[in-house]
């Protein structure tokens, strides 16, 4: 059954007219490796943590600007919300088409609440914690293309035509800023793109973007801006002591304008200096060590990196699944081919390899959580292959070939293949990004014995579920296991509301 909403009663929680406060329970263990009686051994020993959390419940109108809003998941998005927001329906071949927010995690999936007469209970994920309603966003953003998002809407070929042309009347007067555009960072394809550029050194780029920032907020009335990178793949920047390995040497090679600082880091820089939650939804290497310490040291929030789409969804679903069948792969080759914008930048072999590094890593987690399958340092062979083929458009082909072993050395093979609109698949993970971010910035807790409430870490593992390569703050494990990535974000916001992790034991039926 479903409901709308729902509260909660308990001694352990509290709404006030400002937060949410919550008494939260955390249940965890600690090992221990000892010696006994001569013998090392793994001693577990559970233990509880007591936390406490408080949400400011007060959700501010927002400002969403994209780094690459003319392109075609920045179009698909804008025109996605503005078709949502006016309840626009439009004929397809098949029937009359409403629009949806199908795709995302906040908007059209739900969490277990509880049994009601033997009745399984389901609500709305974003009735966990006031939430922005996407339709109240304000959107904007920075392109080195100056085309307007209706044109950018028709050239990326991903809506049908009566819904393009019920939506062009509101994007027509949408123009982006001019972006910052460095060659050498992007494919030399993209060249042709770009006529609307920011000039300067790099430093005055930043604060050109910085001026972007104020103005827009200003002049939109937004009580609260979050960036989001969905510009073209760049390569990767080298990371190299004295350039932007720490916080000073990245700010000191701002100030020499050093050509290794690529245009993803220095939006990136503007938005930390401004504390405004930057997301990197691309897999090129934005967050340089020197940016991270920046972003520590001022506290402001940074999430990334690449949108978890489709064939790495599927990828941290199925081998998930098959390590923790006891089953074995050792083969894993992904091959796709596409014909968008984003499939010509990735042509080129520099920024195809910043695509195939993060594509290639996300298994490691599963296959290092299974030391009876495999030997310490052993992985299955794992190639990834991307192809532009430019007559399929944004519908991307994806085929992947899973080999694994099974009982008694066997074999098994399982193919698939699978065939969409790429940008329809990115609009409603960059929705979700923009408003779980803006909702983290929200949220205050503190662990027993600590005396102040604090914010989560800047590096904002609480987005992971969404991205290729979570980046984690330095030491963490990283988790790819689109399950666990999913628990972890639901239970955190369950503890807000002083619910329990969900745990599936159903014991009340046993
Ligand atoms: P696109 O090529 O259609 O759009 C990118 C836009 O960025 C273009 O309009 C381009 O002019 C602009 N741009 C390039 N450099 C810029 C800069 N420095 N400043 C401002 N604007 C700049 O690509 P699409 O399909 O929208 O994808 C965007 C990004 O998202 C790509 O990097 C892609 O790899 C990544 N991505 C996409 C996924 C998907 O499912 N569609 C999934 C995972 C990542
Ligand atoms: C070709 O791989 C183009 C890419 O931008 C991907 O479409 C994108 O990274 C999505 O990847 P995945 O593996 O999540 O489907």
């Amino acid at each position: 059954m479903f409901i709308e909403s729902f509260k909660v009663e308990s001694p352990n929680v509290k709404y006030t007219d400002n937060e949410i406060q919550s008494v939260y329970n955390y249940e965890t263990t600690e090992l221990v490796h000892e010696n006994r009686n001569g013998t090392y051994q793994w001693v577990v020993k559970p233990k509880t943590v007591k936390y406490e959390f408080k949400t400011d419940i007060h959700v501010p109108k927002l400002g969403v600007l994209l780094v690459g809003w003319g392109g075609n998941n920045g179009a698909t998005l804008t025109g996605g919300v503005i078709a949502n927001r006016e309840g626009i329906s439009w004929a397809t071949k098949d029937k009359v088409q409403q629009a949806n927010y199908f795709g995302s995690l906040t908007q059209a999936s739900t969490i277990r609440v509880g049994s009601y007469n033997g009745e399984e209970i389901y609500a709305p994920f974003k009735s966990l914690l006031p939430m922005v309603n996407p339709e109240d966003v304000v959107f904007g953003g920075w392109d080195i293309s100056d085309m307007n998002l209706a044109d950018a809407m028709a050239r990326a070929k991903v809506f049908d035509i009566d819904l393009q042309k019920q939506l062009r009347p509101y994007m027509e007067s949408m123009v982006p800023l001019p972006g910052i555009y460095d060659p050498d960072f992007i494919a030399a394809n993209q060249g042709e793109r770009a006529n609307n550029v920011i000039k300067g050194t790099k430093k005055e780029q930043v604060q050109q973007v910085i001026k972007d920032i104020r103005e827009f907020k200003e002049k939109n009335k937004v009580d609260k801006i979050v960036v989001l990178w969905t510009a073209n793949t760049e390569r990767y920047s080298n990371v190299t002591v004295g350039l932007n390995d720490t916080m000073d040497n990245l700010l000191n090679s701002l100030e020499k304008n050093e050509s290794e600082i690529s245009p993803s880091t220095l939006y990136a820089i503007a938005c930390v200096l401004e504390n405004v939650p930057f997301i990197n939804g691309s897999p090129q290497n934005t967050f340089v060590p020197g940016l991270i310490d920046l972003a520590i040291h001022r506290n402001s929030l940074i999430g990334g990196d690449d949108f978890k789409s489709g064939q790495t969804k599927m990828k941290s679903v199925l081998v998930d699944f098959l390590v923790g069948a006891g089953i074995k792969p050792t083969s894993i080759v992904s091959y796709n081919h596409l014909g968008n914008n984003d499939g010509m930048n990735l042509s080129a072999p520099q920024t195809f390899r910043s695509k195939e590094i993060s594509k290639s890593n996300v298994v490691d987690d599963m296959v290092s959580s299974n030391g009876i399958l495999y030997e310490p340092g052993e992985h299955p062979d794992h190639v990834v292959v991307i192809k532009y083929v430019p007559y399929v458009g944004d519908s991307k082909r994806a085929m992947d070939e899973y080999t694994s072993e099974i009982f008694m050395g066997g074999k098994n093979t399982i193919v698939m293949h699978n065939t969409c609109e790429d940008s329809l698949l990115a609009a409603p993970i960059i929705l979700d990004l923009v408003l779980l971010a803006e909702l983290s910035t929200r949220i205050q807790f503190k662990a027993e014995g600590e005396g102040k409430f604090h914010s989560f870490h800047p590096v904002a593992t609480i987005l992971s579920y969404l991205t290729k390569a979570p980046l984690v703050p330095p030491g963490t494990p990283v988790v790819n296991a689109l399950a666990k990535q999913r628990a972890m974000l639901e239970n955190i916001l369950r503890a807000c509301i002083g619910l329990a992790p969900e745990n599936n034991m159903i014991l009340e039926y046993k």
